[in-house]
C-alpha cells in the first residue's frame, strides 16, 4: 500500500516541527508549503537528511505552488501569522482569516477528501472559516486546541503530584485558551478525579484553580519568554496525534474544536468537545451533561466564539 501524504500548510516554526514528527513517527510523505520562497524546502531537504541517522524512511518535499499538495490525505495549517508579546489571539484575526480563505481554495481544489487539522489562530473562528472557504466535509475540518490545552494541564498537574504524565487524564472544553473550560471532575490521576484528589489532601481547592489559570494562560507565557513568537512543539506533537488517530483509524477520544450540529445545543460552529477521531474524521462528538457552574463557563466560552465569528463575516460577508 502506497504511503500516506501528508500536506503542511505553513512552514514555519510549527510546520517544521510537524515535518519532523511525521517523519520520526513514519506516518507518510511530506509536503511542506509556504508562500515564503525556499523555507519549505530547506526545512523539508534538511529534515530528509536525518532519516539515515534516525531510520526513519519518508519522502519530503517543500514548495510554494499548491499543485504540490494533490491527493493528499492529511493537510495540517498552521498558514498565517503568531502573536507577538502584548497581542491576544483575536488580534491574529483580520490578517489570518484572509489567509484561510487561500488556504481554502488551494485544499478544496488539490486535497478535497483529506482530513484537516487546523491550528491557526484565532483557532475556534478560522477553523469554521477555514471548513466554510474549503468546502470540505464538516466531519473533515477539524481544529487542535484542545489536545494542547488538556497537554499543558496534564504536565502541570503532573510536576504538581509527582506522578506520571501518562498516568493524568484531563479533559477540557470550550475555546482555545483563555476561555477555555477544564471539567477537574472528569480530570484523573489514573481513574481518580481531582476533586477527590482535593479531598484526599493531594492540593488545596486554590492550588488547583492557580493550575488551571496558568494552564488558561499557558500559551501567553511562552508567547513572553520566547518575545519572537509562540509555542511550536507541544502545538505540533498535538496536531501529529490527531492525524495519527486518523490515518491509523485509531478512534482516539480527544479534545478537539470540531463542528457542532445540536450537541451542547449549537450548530453550525466549532468550538472544543471530546470528539473520536477515525478513518472518517470526525466520526462522534460526546455531549456530556454539564455542572450549573461548568455550562456558565461553557457558554462564556460559545459567546467569545461567536463574537469571533461575527467579526469574521465583517470582514468576510460570504462566510
Ligand atoms: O493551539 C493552537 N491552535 C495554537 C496555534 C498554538 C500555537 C500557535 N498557534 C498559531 O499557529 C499561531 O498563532 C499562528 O497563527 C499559527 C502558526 O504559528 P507558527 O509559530 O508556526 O508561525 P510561523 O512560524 O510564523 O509560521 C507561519 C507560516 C510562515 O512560514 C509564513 O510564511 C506562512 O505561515 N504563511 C503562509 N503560508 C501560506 N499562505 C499564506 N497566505 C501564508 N501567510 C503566511
Amino acid at each position: 500500500m502506497a504511503r500516506s501524504k501528508i500536506a503542511l500548510i505553513g512552514s514555519g516554526m510549527i510546520g517544521g516541527t510537524l515535518a519532523h514528527l511525521a517523519s520520526l513517527k513514519e506516518l507518510g510523505d511530506v509536503v511542506m508549503f509556504d508562500i515564503a520562497e525556499g523555507t519549505p524546502q530547506g526545512k523539508a531537504l534538511d529534515i530528509s537528511q536525518s532519516g539515515p541517522v534516525e531510520g526513519f524512511d519518508a519522502h519530503l518535499s517543500g514548495a510554494n505552488d499548491y499543485a504540490a499538495i494533490e491527493g493528499a490525505d492529511v493537510c495540517i495549517v498552521t498558514a498565517g501569522v503568531p502573536r507577538k508579546p502584548g497581542m491576544s489571539r483575536d488580534d491574529l484575526l483580520g490578517i489570518n482569516l484572509k489567509v484561510m480563505e487561500q488556504v481554502g481554495a488551494g485544499i478544496a481544489k488539490y486535497a478535497p477528501n483529506a482530513f484537516v487539522i487546523c491550528i491557526t489562530n484565532p483557532l475556534d473562528a478560522m477553523v469554521w472559516a477555514l471548513q466554510k472557504f474549503s468546502g470540505l466535509p464538516k466531519a473533515k475540518v477539524v481544529g487542535m486546541a484542545g489536545v494542547l490545552d488538556s497537554a499543558r494541564f496534564r504536565a502541570f498537574l503532573a510536576e504538581e503530584f509527582k506522578v506520571s504524565v501518562e498516568d493524568v487524564t484531563a479533559f477540557v472544553l470550550g475555546g482555545h485558551g483563555d476561555t477555555m473550560v477544564p471539567l477537574t471532575r472528569y480530570s484523573t490521576v489514573a481513574g481518580i478525579p481531582l476533586t477527590d484528589l482535593v479531598k484526599m489532601g493531594w492540593c488545596s481547592k486554590e492550588r488547583l484553580e492557580e493550575i488551571v489559570q496558568r494552564t488558561r494562560d499557558g500559551g501567553a507565557e511562552i508567547v513572553g519568554l520566547l518575545k519572537t513568537g509562540s509555542a511550536y512543539y507541544a502545538p505540533a506533537a498535538s496536531a501529529i496525534q490527531m492525524a495519527e488517530s486518523y490515518l491509523k483509524d485509531k478512534k482516539r477520544v480527544l479534545p478537539c474544536a470540531a463542528n457542532l450540529k445540536g450537541e451542547y445545543g449549537l450548530k453550525d460552529m466549532y468550538v472544543g468537545v471530546p470528539c473520536v477521531i477515525g478513518a472518517d474524521g470526525i466520526e462522534r462528538v460526546i455531549e456530556i451533561d454539564l455542572a450549573s457552574d461548568e455550562k456558565a463557563q461553557f457558554e462564556k466560552s460559545v459567546s467569545a466564539v461567536k463574537g469571533l465569528m461575527e467579526a469574521c463575516v465583517e470582514i468576510a460577508p460570504k462566510l
